[in-house]
């Protein structure tokens, strides 16, 4: 039996929740046993009985308490069987607080790309707890969604392969403003305001969708891939270039995309938005797809994922498929 608590019950959260009520007889050995928001949070004291997950927005609203942090992380980390915190923020401060919750012997996942984009000390830290304390961090849906981009990565490096460059599109958002606006053209369609809202609505977006909009998403997405290909790479030095939301350029049998590139063999990692012909395979995605390509020294042809990148059912499923891998060693 693997204990949950989980901080941030929103877009995302409750998807989760939901995924895991739906499916919990297919996995019984996973309970959640804690949920908090920044405001309130319910906790299955004293005795780490599974939480009603039919019920759980009532609950929640009718009987939580004041939500702290440090009561709720002793309370989860004093389980009798082991335990994962799931973080479904997008707060720096719960981020910074991963070596502490490894520390205290959980294990950990999320979808929140903080900790692995920002300061290189806290990624290296987390690294470091990770592996003194014998507990498992897994991130999956900090790129991709639940695109198996990080576990392919990971397995690329692990197993001594060489990368020489990873390509893509890893917005969600974006890539669904360009195809709605190919679609509509600057004229006669949506404004780019209205599609900009829609992406909201569907559950593209970060909390803060200005986040995708300059390029910080795709640029965290970036700083994350290139550090698990060994790079030192840094939001603050790494080239991005911004998108501005005004009539955007549209030129005949072309499309715009904005791309990410890691390169550790130039060293030209950056952000940038171009256009591309119709022919050109990232030319060719639809709705909020993303598309990423590994070339290595294994595959000179790249190895190529693509999928839906954004929205919380996917989102979701990378957590999920993330615990499952934690549960599955107990
Ligand atoms: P919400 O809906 O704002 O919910 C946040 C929850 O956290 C709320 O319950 C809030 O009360 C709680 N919270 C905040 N601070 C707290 C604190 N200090 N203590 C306790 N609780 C706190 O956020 P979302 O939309 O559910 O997002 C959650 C996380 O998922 C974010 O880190 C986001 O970056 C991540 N995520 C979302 C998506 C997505 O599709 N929406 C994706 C990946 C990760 O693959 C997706 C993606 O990259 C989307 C991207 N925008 C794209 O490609 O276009």
């Amino acid at each position: 039996m693997v204990n949950i608590g989980i901080i941030g019950v929103g877009l995302v959260g409750s998807e989760l929740i939901s995924q895991l009520a739906t499916y919990a007889s297919s996995v019984p050995r996973i309970s959640v046993i804690a949920l908090t928001n920044s405001s309130k949070q319910l906790l299955s004291t004293p005795n780490y009985s599974p939480l009603e997950l039919s019920t759980w927005k009532q609950t929640l609203q009718t009987q939580g308490n004041t939500a702290n942090l440090s009561v709720f992380i002793d309370y989860v980390s004093n389980s009798p069987t082991p335990a994962i915190i799931i973080d479904n923020t997008s707060s720096q401060e719960i981020a910074s607080q991963y070596p502490l919750f490894l520390e205290k012997g959980l294990h950990v996942v999320t979808p929140n790309k903080k900790a692995f984009s920002s300061e290189a000390t806290l990624y290296k830290e987390i690294i470091e707890e990770a592996k003194k304390n014998k507990k498992l961090v897994f991130n999956e849906s900090t790129v991709g969604a639940g695109l198996p981009i990080i576990s392919t990565l990971k397995d690329l490096v692990r197993t001594g392969d060489k990368i020489n460059r990873i390509e893509g599109i890893f917005s969600g958002t974006l890539s669904y403003i360009f195809n709605e606006f190919s679609k509509s053209g600057d004229d006669n369609g949506q404004k780019f305001s209205e599609i900009v809202t829609v992406a909201k609505n569907n559950g593209y977006t970060e909390p803060d969708p200005r986040d995708d909009l300059n390029g910080l998403d795709v640029a965290r997405k970036v700083v994350i891939l290139g550090r698990i290909a060994g790079m030192n790479l840094s939001l603050d030095t790494l080239p991005v270039e911004n998108i501005v939301p005004e009539p955007l350029p549209k030129n005949n049998n072309q499309v715009l995309r904005y791309v990410g590139v890691i390169d550790p063999v130039c060293g030209e990692s950056g952000v940038k938005l171009v256009s591309l012909p119709l022919s050109h395979p990232f030319a060719t995605l639809k709705g909020s797809d993303n598309m990423i390509a590994f070339t290595t020294q294994r595959f000179p042809n790249p190895l190529i994922i693509q999928g839906a990148g954004a929205g919380a059912a996917v989102t979701a499923f990378g957590i999920f498929s993330d615990i499952l891998k934690i549960a599955d060693r107990f």
